[in-house]
């Protein structure tokens, strides 16, 4: 079911319009409204009547997570505190944490993208709704929640954690639908396993996995064992929250919703506009949003745009899977690496089970990488032989993909600490 025809299969001429006048009217609200922007604008000689097209959209500066974090915490907004009806905020590893508010507007435009992605992901009023995304300042729980019931379908509101009570209400109330990050649901799979619990016994039929970047053979590995469609949501707190963009059944790249959020892709280091279909960093103005507009916001995200109409009828132009980060990309002796390459090749091992550690040090002036990795069971036999054949084979695919010389550690299965939200994967411990 397509939830908003009109918007969602839109032409592209009709789209481009809608965008333009509503980006019109943000750049002038924000120029009137919020000083950080005014100042911006004034800093590179910008008045709002410069920008009247969508190609005038580069000529405005970018906004940066920085810039949000300078302003902590409520500096960005661009209502008074007495329309905010909710504040999230971004967790933010080192720091402060970013600050979103929404207004009642936000909150019922949000629900709105977040309910036509539960309809791209073929989900009906007629699910049951297990959101085990965190609920709290995360966006993920809440996001996730109105969405739902603005479909009509019914929600359980776990939240992320307490994997025994997951499964039993997989169980008893018979789920149909599940949201968390793949990283948890793997994890919720290797519980089930445990508990001898036949994945096929439940009613679960599709899993909305996002927050986290998660590769191809994840999604296959995911599948097999929960016998369920995997659907990948996008989305990032500062622009809104999950559902800025999510996949439809044909699981080919997620649809943005654009009549929000106008994206872009930029090569990083130029910040100038790739060539069409190029991967680059993903960079986003919202368009209605009241409570903390955003100007082409760098999301760090490094991904591309397929503008073909997609086999489900919609237009909304797609974005590919995110092969990463732009600031989670490692330089290793010189050659770029990302975490997602390294996912790859372990996922596509049959000994290993997908969860690993991916350690980063300096010895001397030389930069070293370890990846830890679980072997299954039934591979970790006590042959030492054996487990250096497997060493080797891992390493010399790890070699052949990265191109740089890695050491590769086996342990025991449930050696890697879990996750109930997004995983930390990468332990990078050069003082640079
Ligand atoms: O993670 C919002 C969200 C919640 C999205 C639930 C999907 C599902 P933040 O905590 O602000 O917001 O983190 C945003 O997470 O810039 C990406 O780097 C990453 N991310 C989010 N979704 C995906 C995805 C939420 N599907 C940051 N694939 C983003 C890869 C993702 N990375």
């Amino acid at each position: 079911m397509i939830w908003n025809e009109n918007i969602e299969c839109a032409s592209r001429d009709s789209m481009s319009q809608l965008q333009t006048e509503r980006l019109i009217r943000t750049v002038k609200r924000v120029y009137h409204d919020v000083p950080y922007y005014r100042k911006k604008m004034q800093e590179v000689g910008l008045v709002p009547e410069d920008i009247r097209t969508l190609d005038d959209l580069v000529k405005l500066p970018f906004t940066t997570k920085t810039d949000l974090r300078d302003n902590y915490p409520f500096g960005t907004f661009a209502v008074p505190m007495s329309e905010i009806v909710r504040i999230h905020a971004s967790s933010g590893t080192t720091g402060r944490p970013t600050v979103v508010g929404y207004t009642r507007n936000d909150i019922a435009m949000w629900a709105e993208n977040v309910t036509r992605s539960l309809c791209m992901a073929g989900v009906t009023k007629n699910d049951l709704v297990q959101v085990a995304y965190g609920y709290g300042l995360f966006t993920g729980g809440l996001g996730l929640h109105y969405g739902t019931e603005n479909l009509g379908a019914s929600v359980i509101p776990i939240s992320g954690g307490n994997t025994q009570k997951q499964i039993q209400l997989l169980q008893d109330f018979g789920s149909t639908v599940i949201c968390c990050t793949p990283s948890y649901v793997l994890h919720i799979a290797e519980v089930l396993e445990e508990m001898k619990i036949d994945a096929s016994s439940l009613k679960l039929r599709v899993g909305i996995f996002g927050a986290e970047p998660w590769s191809e053979n994840m999604r296959r590995d995911i599948e097999k064992k929960l016998k369920i469609k995997a659907i990948d949501i996008y989305g990032l707190s500062e622009v809104m929250g999950p559902g800025v963009s999510c996949e439809c059944t044909h699981q080919a790249g997620m649809h943005i919703n654009e009549d929000h959020f106008i994206p872009e892709i930029i090569n990083p280091e130029t910040l100038l506009p790739v060539e069409p279909g190029e991967v680059g960093e993903l960079v986003f103005s919202t368009i209605t949003k009241e409570g903390i507009p955003l100007l082409r916001y760098r999301t760090r995200d490094l991904t591309r745009l397929i503008y073909d109409k997609c086999e489900c009828g919609r237009t909304l132009v797609r974005m590919e899977k995110c092969k990463g980060r732009s600031d989670d990309m490692l330089i290793i002796r010189g050659v770029n690496v990302f975490p997602s390459q390294i996912e790859s090749v372990l996922l596509e091992m049959s000994e290993t089970e997908p969860h690993y550690l991916i350690f980063v040090e300096r010895e001397g002036n030389l930069d070293t990488v370890k990846v830890q990795v679980e072997v299954q069971e039934q591979f970790f036999s006590d042959e030492i032989k054996e487990l250096q054949n497997l060493t080797k084979k891992i390493k010399y695919k790890l070699e052949s993909t990265l191109g740089i010389s890695v050491t590769v550690q086996l342990v025991e299965p449930k050696t890697i600490e879990r996750s109930a939200g997004k995983a930390k994967r990468v332990i990078d411990n050069r003082k640079i």
